[in-house]
Order: C-alpha cells, then structure tokens, then sequence
C-alpha cells in the first residue's frame, strides 16, 4: 500500500468545489438543458452528491493507493464521473449524456461506464458487503501466490447512512470477522437522511458497538476544525449541538443562520455566552456547516492516521445538499434546483455562464499549479485494469462410471477427479457453500483441497483421531470457503472471486453450492455478480420435490423460471452424469472466455439409470440447450419433452406409448433458458435479414405442425410450457404449480402429476384433441 504523501488541503478543497459543481451541473443539464424528448424524468441526486464531494475528493485525490478499489454509493455516481471527468478519463460527452442511452450511467456501473468502475452499486447495501469479499479473495491470492505483497490494496465502500439498514451488510460483517477480514474501509455519509425523511437517532449511538464488536476500529468525524474550536470553547454550545435530534439539525440546516441564532438564543441564552456575537447569520451558518465529512483537514487527517490493516469504520457527518439551496431539506433526496437556482448558484460558485463544462473553471492562477498537480498523481492511480480472460486450460472432463447415479452425486465425483488429477484447472477451483457442504457433495473436494483459513485452524476431531469422513483442517493454501447460513454472502463471495481476474488479474473458477430454493433467499446478490458480469459455477441442489421425504420448505419449484431471466446466468439442468460432465466442462470455459458468462447446474439426489450412448452426437445438441434422446419419425404427431430428474417416468411413458403412437419422439432439455434465448435471438436475427433457424426450432420441426409436446419437469411448468409458442404446436404442461410436501417419490409424482400415467393421458388427450 502506498504511504499518504502530505497534501496541499487548499489544492484539494478546491477539487471539493469543482466535484459539487461538476455533479450538479451534470444532473441539472440532463434535466433542464438537453433536450427531453418523451416527457420522463430525468433525475438525479443533487443533494446526495453534495454530501459526499469532500469525502471524495480527500479519497480520490489523496489518500486511495494505486491498488485500491472503491464502491461509491450509487447516488454520488455523479461524483465519480466527475472525479474522472477531471482526470481526463470521462468524456463531456458522456457526462452532457448523463442517463441518457449510452451516457453516463445513472448508477455507477462497471461494465456500462467507460471510467474504471471498481465495483456496480445501485442496490443499496451490496456494494458495501461485496468490499469484504473482495478483500477475502485478495488475502486468499495472496496466500496461493497468485498475487505479490506489493500489489495487494485496501477496500473502500462509500455508504449512505440509511444504507446501513440493508441486513445483508451485517451478515458481511459477521462473515468478515469470522474469517478475520482486513483491509477495508467503511465510510459512511452520515447526512442523517435517508429516501422518505430525515433517519431515526435512536441506532446511531449503536453503530459504533455493533462494529467494534465485530473487531473493527470506528473514527467518528462529527466536527470540523472550525466547529470543534468553537464547541470547545463553549461546553454549554456543545452540549445543546450534540443533544440535537436529526430532524431538528437537518431543519436548522436548511433554515440558515438566523434560525441558528434564533434556535440558540431560545435554548441557551441571548449570546449564549458570547458566542453569538462573534459571527453573523452567514458566518454562524457556515460555521455549522463545518461538520467532520466536510473538512478537508480533519478527513484527510483520519485517513492518514488509519493506514494499517485494521477495517475501520469512518462515521463522516454530513449535511445533505450541503451548499444548495435544499440543505438539510427532509425532502431533498430527489430534488432539484430549478433554473433560476441554478443561475444563481453558479455565480455563487464564480462560474462564469458559458464555462459551465471547463474542468478547471473559476480556479485562480495562484492555485492551478497545485491542482494539477494533485490530478496528475491521481490520474495514475485510477487507471482502466483490462480483464483477465483465457488463463484457464480445461481439460476434457469425464463422466464418472456407474449404471445408476445422481447427478448431485456425480458432481462430487468429477471434482474429486479433478482434484485428484492436479493441473491448473484444480489450482484455480476456488469452492465456497452457505454451511452446505457436506449435504452438496463438495466433501470429497473439501478433503483433497483443504478449508482455506489465512492463519489456519487445526482439525480438532482428526487430531483426536476420531472417526470422521470430513477432514476440516484449515490451511493459508485450503481451496474451500466455508461460510456461514448466509445466502446472501455466497453470492457475493462468488461475485468478489468471480471478478478476480478483473480485480486482480488472476482468474479464479468459483463454484458455490446451496439447496435450491435458498437461491432466492440471496436473489438480489446473485443478480448483482451477473449485473458485473462476475463468472463463476452455481451448484443448487437438491431441487425440486424430487427430494422426496425432506420435501416441504426445501422443495424448489421456480428457479428455472428466475435463471429464464437472468441475463448472465446459464441454466443447464441434467438428468445424466455425462451431460453433466460436459456441463461443467463448458462452465469452466465459460468462466474464462471474454464472451461468456456464469452457470447454474440445478442438479437431483435422484439416482436414476443412465442413457446408453452409441456415440457422442448428443453432446453438441445438449450443450445447447436440448436433444433427442428418442428421435421422432418425420412429420411425428407428439414427442414426450422431459428435464432432468423426471427423465425417467418420460422414458417409461415413451416406450409405453411408442407403438401406440407412430413417431412418437422424446426430447431431453438440458436448458430452457438457452433454447429460449436461442429463438428470441433467431427472431432479432430475421429483422436483420439472417434467416438461420434456432437450435428449438431446429428441433421441432422434426415434428409435424399440429403435434402436440407433453412437456415433464420438476419445476414450474412454465419453464417448459413456452414451447409450443415456438413453431404453434399444442402444449400439455407437467409440472409442479403447488408447494409439495413430504412423500415418497411414487406418491409425490402421482399427486403432483409427475408420473407416466400423467404423461400418457396427457398424450391421449393431445392426440384425441387434434
Ligand atoms: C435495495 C434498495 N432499496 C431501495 C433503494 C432506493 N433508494 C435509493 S437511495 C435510498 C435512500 C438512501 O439514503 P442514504 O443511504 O442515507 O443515502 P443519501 O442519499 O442520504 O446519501 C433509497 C431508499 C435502492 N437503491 N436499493
Ligand atoms: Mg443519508
């Protein structure tokens, strides 16, 4: 990490300036200048930007080494684009465009913005949690020298503090501490409002406990320089500043000076020991502006005191809307100075009209040296890492041997092999579970590669040499993470070690197991990793109510559904273990391709007899989403559409019908999310004049026009039923649309109409329906 260098205050109190003006210029042109050509609001967030220019400034251009990263609140994006604006590495263009189509972002975002965007935010509160994740998978290159000593950097997270309510941030904290996290700042605008009105008092005086407790240091900056001086010297003004709820400091702030002096004469005395006399209206106004987030001298000085390795937590009061005409308004969050303000405050900030764009505008000669210089050095600290793709060789990936077999079991298999066999694939596998992993088969994996812990935990239980199939022993070089029940924290532990090859310039495959339905539990974070196009394996399972007598609450019934619609994330399903090793085989590539994405296996506990092949002409079908594993004759008047693990009762129901039915064909789908995609972009394609048929439509044309699909799946039976949309064939959906409950696996399909005499009705009526 780099040592702070001493600053020119004066130099960066100036860039304060420029940031609030450039932010609220930028938002106010798109709402008020650029032409607005259907009539929706534009918006920003003026006030939000203004409380946070100081703690930027003092973070940009003094104390972030080269190697740290940052997660702005997503309302200051603004600030960053501005930040980057006067580094040169942000276009006016870009930011004449703010959330215009191909603009500036509304929210800072790290595949849509041309600046260097270390993390996406937007969803308050990940962006904050994702830093201690980032700061673990940093410790762990470390520690598998995949990363020098001397590249390693801090992590900052930018916090609103009504962010602090997002519960996911404490399941970060506690997940942090439990693995000793180190290298993280929290800095938190405490402007004391949130969205709808100013945020309650009571929990700020626990903040502080809460963090502690969890091994952080806490830096409260409540006064700047000038206040403390004045409060210091005036124990009874102090008493009555520190006593003041939120509400009634936000109100004060926006009423101004004489209500300040009103306020204070009432609750105090008539000069409240001459303190009163000493400034006017203006000056005692600005004086209680002088809060810690908006010193410049006291921010710099807490971030210059706290470089150890210690996560801190910067309590930086602010106001929000500092110097605009809505400080301190309740109801500033949204709001925008309107024209006439906005004439009126760029006088007050001496730009000149017509300079409104000029990075430097209103900087005196005197100082411009200095402030160039200040944005050289920073410049190169803020550059655009590129990603690191294509570092992974993947081997071919065998399907383990076995007549019967789950495909949950099989996945425990071939990342045994593949931890057995060694070779840069195994080195890169970083596996991490929610307090899953036994119950998801990563085991075997666990037992060959080791828990990682940076200091390391001894096996108790192996030690004692008592009986147990689990070695847990914890080592610097483990390869498994295990986390707490915390959904949410997989997730963004997979995001932060799915972004190290753009982070750190080593590509890790991360594969996290969970249950299935607790998917949604960690829904927002999943789509968080995809949002920052994060790659890793997503291994869920058990699904469905194929589980049988666990059944109820951990059955799943929508997840094919949700990965239908999740850009980033490709669903495969498998019923047998050598579709799952091709599966995997493409995730891993998928992980390391420029042009790929991440994968969701929604694997069964279901032991089921494997297909026999007669070669490997399936595999390219499968890999895309499905094939037929019953070819239908030409023009077939049904085929039988199955997934996973009811492949089974579709290829009793199969032989059972053939005879009956002439053609009958049996198509195994292995992804519905690819074939969907693959015909909606086949209907992009034809508009464009390329008239290449889709992998789906390719498939069922083999059908006649009129047939009819029974489609089976231990799912929703949405996630199949969309295919007779595909080329108008009629559709009988088999499916799960109710919560299950326990049973075995006989009565759970016949009551769920699961099973053949399902099928071959559905079948019958189909045909008889012609
Ligand atoms: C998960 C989520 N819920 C709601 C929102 C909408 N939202 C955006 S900012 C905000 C209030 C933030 O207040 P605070 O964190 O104090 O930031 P400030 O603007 O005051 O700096 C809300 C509710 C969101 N972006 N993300
Ligand atoms: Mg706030």
């Amino acid at each position: 990490m780099l040592k702070p260098v001493a600053t020119d205050i004066e130099a960066l109190k100036i860039l304060d300036e420029r940031l609030l003006w450039l932010a609220a210029w930028t938002i106010h042109n798109a709402n008020h200048v650029r032409e607005n050509v259907d009539g929706l609001k534009v918006g920003g967030h003026q006030a939000s930007c203004a409380s946070m220019t100081t703690i930027m400034a003092a973070l940009y251009f003094h104390a972030l080494g080269r190697n740290d990263r940052v997660a702005v609140k997503p309302h200051a994006g603004p600030v960053l684009h501005a930040i980057h604006y006067l580094l040169s590495t942000q276009s006016r263009e870009a930011l004449e465009n703010f959330r215009g189509f191909g603009g500036a972002q509304s929210y800072p975002s790290r595949t849509k913005d041309r600046i260097p965007v270390d993390f996406s935010t937007g969803s308050v509160g990940l962006g904050v949690a994702i830093t201690a994740f980032s700061s673990l998978i940093q410790d762990y290159l470390a520690a598998h020298g995949m990363l020098d000593e001397a590249d390693r950097g801090r992590f900052v997270a930018l916090i609103g503090d009504a962010e602090l309510d997002e519960g996911n941030i404490y399941e970060a904290l506690i997940e942090g501490a439990k693995h000793d996290v180190r290298n993280l700042w929290w800095i938190v605008d405490y402007n004391r409002q949130s969205l709808d009105a100013t945020s309650a008092d009571r929990m700020f005086e626990r903040f502080d406990e809460i963090f502690q407790a969890c091994g952080w240091r806490v830096v409260e900056l409540r006064y700047g320089k000038r206040l403390k001086i004045a409060l210091d010297a005036n124990p009874k003004l102090k008493s009555w500043f520190d006593a003041l709820p939120n509400a009634e400091l936000s109100a004060l702030h926006y009423q101004g000076g004489g209500a300040l002096r009103t306020r204070i004469e009432a609750d105090l005395s008539k000069d409240a020991g001459g303190f009163l006399k000493q400034y006017d209206d203006a000056a005692l106004a600005s004086l209680f502006t002088d809060l810690g987030g908006h010193c410049m001298e006291s921010l710099v000085e807490a971030f210059d005191a706290a470089q150890d390795d210690v996560p801190t937590l910067f309590m930086a009061w602010t106001i929000k809307g500092r110097g605009l005409p809505f400080a301190g308004h309740k109801d500033n969050h949204s709001g925008l100075m309107n024209p006439t303000q906005m004439a009126a405050w760029r006088q007050a900030m001496g730009v000149s009209e017509g300079e409104e764009w000029e990075p430097l505008a209103s900087i005196g000669d005197n100082a411009r040296p200095g402030v160039e210089a200040l944005i050289d050095r920073t410049r190169i600290a803020r550059e655009k890492r590129k990603r690191a793709f294509g570092q992974m060789s993947v081997p071919v990936l065998a399907a383990p041997a076995g007549e019967e077999q789950s495909t949950q079991a099989a996945f425990g298999k071939i990342l045994l092999d593949i931890a057995k066999a060694g070779g840069p694939l195994a080195d890169r596998i970083v596996t991490t579970s929610p307090d899953v992993t036994v119950s998801t088969n990563l085991g075997a994996w666990v037992n060959q590669r080791r828990l990682f812990r940076r200091n390391g935990i001894a096996d108790v239980f192996a030690r004692e040499k008592i009986a147990s199939a689990q070695k847990w022993s914890s080592t610097n070089n483990g390869q498994h993470i295990e986390l707490g029940i915390a959904e949410s924290n997989l997730f963004l532990m997979l995001a932060a070690a799915g972004l190290s090859g753009d982070m750190f310039d080593q590509r890790l495959a991360p594969i996290g197991t969970l249950y299935d339905p607790f998917i949604a539990r960690g829904l927002d974070a999943l789509n968080y990793a995809c949002y920052q196009d994060a790659r890793f394996l997503l291994v869920a399972t058990p699904s469905g109510i194929t589980l049988g007598p666990e059944g109820g609450a951990h059955q799943s019934i929508n997840p094919p559904l949700i990965a239908l619609g999740q850009p980033g994330l490709r669903h495969y399903e498998p019923a047998f273990a050598d579709e799952l090793a091709a599966m995997m085989e493409t995730a891993f590539r998928l992980i390391d391709d420029p042009n790929g994405e991440s994968t969701y296996l929604r694997l069964s506990t279901r032991s089921i007899r494997q297909v026999e092949r007669e070669n490997d002409s399936w595999r390219e079908d499968a890999l895309q989403g499905a094939y037929w594993v019953r070819e239908p004759g030409g023009g077939a008047e049904a085929a039988i559409v199955g997934m996973g693990a009811v492949m089974p009762e579709a290829f009793a129901a199969w032989e059972e019908l053939r005879e009956d039915v002439p053609g009958l064909g049996l198509l195994s789908v292995t992804s519905p999310d690819l074939l969907h995609r693959g015909w909606t972009a086949a209907q992009a394609a034809r508009w464009a004049g390329n008239r290449e048929p889709s992998h789906v439509e390719r498939l069922l044309s083999r059908l006649g026009r009129n047939a009819g699909l029974v489609t089976i799946a231990d799912a929703a039976p949405a996630s199949l039923s969309w295919l007779g949309g595909v080329l108008g064939q009629r559709v009988a959906p088999l499916g799960v649309d109710r919560f299950g409950q326990t049973g075995s696996l006989a009565d759970l399909y016949a009551a769920y109409r699961l099973d053949g005499a399902a099928i071959t009705e559905a079948v019958a009526e189909l045909l008889l329906g012609q």
